[in-house]
């Protein structure tokens, strides 16, 4: 087994110094002061802490990167490698104590994601990849899933989003046509592309999605075997606002699908 990159050992301690905080807050919700950003678009105490830890942390490591963080937004050189950082992806299966949320943080080098790690504390998972390098949880190498046909395929999507609701109805709608198995809503994006890119998952898609919420599934989608694009289809997509991920038999087909 190679050595871990030491891109991934920066991102990795930022991650787990973070989830520190974030474990003693995920165990006192109660108390945690929370303000709306939007509508259902929470932001907490917990939130701002975990993005500083990381942020502080990644400055020391790489001082001449960008960074462009949900809850502080960007700062540093434009032209520079940046930092894309979801503090707390899940923040509401946090606040209602559900113990399915994680760290993400991507790094991003003239406009292409070139490492990505997300860490789900609570599960102890560590899912990371860096360009050409493979997919991985921990030590163990990550592989989408085989599946060829839609009609047995486990998909997930996210619907944080109410513009998007009429949206998704219809989607929905063509694929209980077309998918005996079912589907999943999870609450959380970035573990949403880290269960596509580890096979447990044969495909995701969200219609209204941040860059800080996909920018490290992207690659570990990717270095998984998988294909992850916007959902028309642009590969370098991580800014576009929308995200489509599946193995790679099944990303047109579902695409067309919910296109249709
Ligand atoms: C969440 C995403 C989820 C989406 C939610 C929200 P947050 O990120 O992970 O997939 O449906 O609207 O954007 O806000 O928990 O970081």
């Amino acid at each position: 087994m190679a050595a871990t990159p030491p891109i991934i050992t920066v991102m990795t301690r930022a991650a787990e110094k973070a989830s520190r905080s974030l474990l003693r807050d995920f165990g006192e919700v109660q108390n945690l002061q929370i303000s709306r950003k939007g509508p259902g678009d929470f932001v907490t105490a917990a939130d701002k802490r975990a993005e500083e830890i990381i942020k502080d942390e990644l400055a020391y490591a790489r001082p001449d990167f960008a960074f462009l963080g949900e809850e502080t937004g960007r700062s540093g050189d434009k032209n520079a490698p940046t930092w894309i950082v979801d503090p707390l992806d899940g923040t509401l299966n946090f606040l209602h104590g559900l113990p399915h949320w994680c760290i993400s943080i991507g790094l991003e080098e003239e406009g292409k994601i070139t490492a990505g790690v997300i860490f789900d504390p609570v599960k102890d998972e560590i899912f990371w990849a860096t360009k050409g390098g493979g997919a991985f949880m921990r030590k163990s190498r990550l592989r989408v899933s085989a599946r060829t046909d839609l009609m047995e395929a486990l998909i997930c999507y996210g619907d944080g989003r109410k513009e998007a609701d009429v949206l998704l109805a219809h989607q929905l709608s063509n694929l209980r046509k077309a998918v005996l198995t079912g589907t999943r809503r999870t609450g959380s994006a970035a573990l949403d592309l880290a269960y596509v890119a580890a096979g447990r998952l044969d495909g995701y898609w969200e219609n209204i999605i941040s860059p800080w919420d996909v920018a490290a599934g992207w690659i570990i989608v990717k270095e998984a075997g998988g294909i992850v694009s916007d959902m028309s289809g642009k590969r370098d997509g991580h800014h576009s606002k929308s995200v489509i991920a599946a193995n790679a038999n099944l990303h047109q087909p579902l695409m067309d699908l919910l296109h249709d």
